[in-house]
């Protein structure tokens, strides 16, 4: 085996978003760009040699092909061992514990998380610390730098690895073992919920749908839910993994799990639905004929936290990203507890993790996570909802009901403008900036504006800011939030965010999105959406 330096030319769109590195996969086909982003990554850390790196995707197209390029880069930049996952599959939640539990110096995962795959979709490469946490922002940015003069990377003169089989092969000093994807994950999982009583609850008859979206999580599913718990069989749907998910757009929500949804509003609903996405992370969950909010879902778990022993004491305080709905604000304040309310992306909370600032964090994106991993976990999430029916014995619909009750229900919807013009979308977000400080006190659509500005944040742990995190429009007992997402391969997409506080018990059971329209409006009229855009409607409303 022979160690080759390879010449090569920069890229100049190697930036990294919320989340890693995320392009078409045509983008990533070009000559050298995943390597250039590869060696990049390692351009930017020091003292990794001889030490273990974990590598593992969601399975989309170009997975395999790229895990051994980046073996081949690997062994030539000197890790000591490669942790890969069987097949090279890894969701990100189980990379993340593989990376802490083996002491690993960090991690390599290949997903483009939520994106459509194939050969015409989305491909990503995001690097993971020791603490199994996304890359920290000052850490992109000097991988950002570093592409952008690359002009050599280190590889190896080698036959492909065979994935398939687990177990270590030596390839000069390095190590690569092939691990079961699923075996320390699932193992994990049992050390923080009550598998029986989990367990119990299907046999008493409980029903349940998974659908694993045709992505990485599909065999997870099938060992913890089907195989450990009892679950009906067969309840995980769209189960094996595909290389371009079957043609579905693996992002559970509304929209895009209409499969799932259709089945939990048929009359012969199971009493439980749930979905995740490409990479495992995020979550959706459904009850008979019930849906329930990303907000709304963080409320709950923290509103229970306390009766799972792996919580019991451990409840410091909860974060939550500044567009999220504030709903679990609410619930912390009767615990005497305080929230955080950071910028969109994981990564913020990771700090706030480490520190035992927080026990959980959630986002509107369907993810929410807690100090048992420093990435958002999509299973983690469903188990903790199963371990809280089995508990209380209560359906979905009563335990989300029995929180408005409690607290006052916040309606809230996200509105995606997806495959926008960035131009377009970056003129209105101007104006619309500038017009901001005029709108103050004005009544727009029955509701007067109290305040507006840009989301600034500073880190409470590192002293870190962040700046022009989105927009804010704050309005009597209700706030809209705008910002583009950063997780996009292509053109911009808008989000619009709304919330609006409800605590009149005799109003808590309204069509959400019906709820928040009037303030839909008032988001049309501020900014001229479809005058910049010629887009008057959204294409993902949750
Ligand atoms: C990523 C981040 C999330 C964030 C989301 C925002 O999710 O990990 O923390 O909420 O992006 O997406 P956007 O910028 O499109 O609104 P994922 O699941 O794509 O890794």
């Amino acid at each position: 085996m022979e160690i080759c330096t390879i010449k090569t030319q920069p890229y100049t769109d190697q930036v990294c978003g919320t989340s890693g590195l995320r392009k078409k996969v045509s983008v990533f086909k070009q000559p050298n760009y995943l390597e250039n982003f590869v060696q990049s990554i390692f351009n930017s850390l020091t003292g990794f040699e001889g030490q273990t790196l974990v590598i593992g995707g969601d399975g989309r197209y170009f997975n395999a092909q790229a895990i051994q390029s980046i073996i081949k880069i690997a062994i030539a930049n000197q890790f000591g061992r490669l942790i890969i996952g069987q097949n090279g599959i890894l969701s990100t939640p189980a990379a993340s514990h593989l990376i802490v539990k083996r002491k690993a110096f960090g991690g390599i995962i290949l997903s483009a998380s939520h994106n459509p795959g194939g050969p015409n979709g989305d491909f990503g490469i995001k690097y993971d610390t020791a603490q199994g946490a996304p890359a920290p922002q000052n850490l992109t940015d000097i991988i950002s730098e570093k592409s952008k003069t690359i002009d050599h990377y280190w590889s190896c003169n080698m036959p492909d690895i065979d994935l398939s089989k687990i177990g270590e092969q030596s390839f000069g000093t390095t190590i690569i073992e092939i691990v079961d994807s699923i075996d320390d994950y699932a193992q994990y999982m049992e050390t923080i919920f009550d598998f029986d009583a989990i367990r119990s609850l299907f046999q008493n008859g409980f029903t349940m749908i998974y659908d694993a979206m045709n992505a990485v999580t599909g065999p997870y599913a099938k060992r913890i839910f089907e195989e450990m718990l009892g679950a009906p069989k067969n309840c995980v749907q769209n189960a094996n993994p595909l290389p371009d998910f079957g043609g579905l757009h693996p992002e559970p929500n509304l929209t895009y799990a209409k499969e799932l949804v259709d089945k939990m509003y048929a009359p012969d609903a199971p009493d439980f639905g749930a979905a995740s996405d490409g990479d495992g992370d995020r979550y959706m969950i459904l009850g008979n004929r019930f849906f329930v909010s990303p907000a709304d879902s963080l409320a709950i778990l923290t509103e229970y936290a306390d009766k799972i022993p792996f919580y019991q004491g451990k409840m410091y305080g909860v974060a939550r990203s500044m567009p999220t709905a504030n709903a679990v604000d609410y619930v912390l304040k009767a615990k005497n507890l305080p929230v955080y309310a950071t910028p969109t992306g994981w990564k913020f909370f990771s700090s706030l993790l480490e520190t035992q600032k927080i026990t959980l964090c959630g986002e509107e994106s369907f993810g929410s996570g807690s100090f048992h991993l420093c990435e958002k976990d999509g299973i983690w999430a469903i188990l903790f909802w199963l371990n809280i029916i089995a508990l209380t014995g209560k359906s979905v619909q009563t335990l989300t009901e029995e929180l408005w009750k409690k607290y006052g229900r916040v309606y809230n919807s996200t509105q995606s403008y997806e495959g926008l013009d960035s131009e377009q979308a970056k003129n209105m977000l101007d104006v619309l900036e500038q017009n901001l400080p005029s709108f103050i006190g004005k009544e727009i659509n029955g509701f007067i504006v109290t305040e507006t500005g840009i989301f600034e944040y500073t880190d409470p742990v590192t002293g870190e800011q962040a700046h022009r995190q989105g927009y804010y429009i704050l309005l009597d007992n209700a706030r809209i939030f705008m910002r583009l997402s950063g997780t996009g391969s292509s053109g911009a997409t808008l989000r619009v965010y709304y919330m609006k506080r409800e605590t009149n018990s005799t109003e808590l059971t309204h069509d959400s999105l019906t709820y928040i329209e009037p303030l839909v409006e008032v988001f049309k009229q501020i900014s001229n959406i479809y005058m910049f855009t010629g887009r008057a409607e959204p294409s993902v409303r949750t």
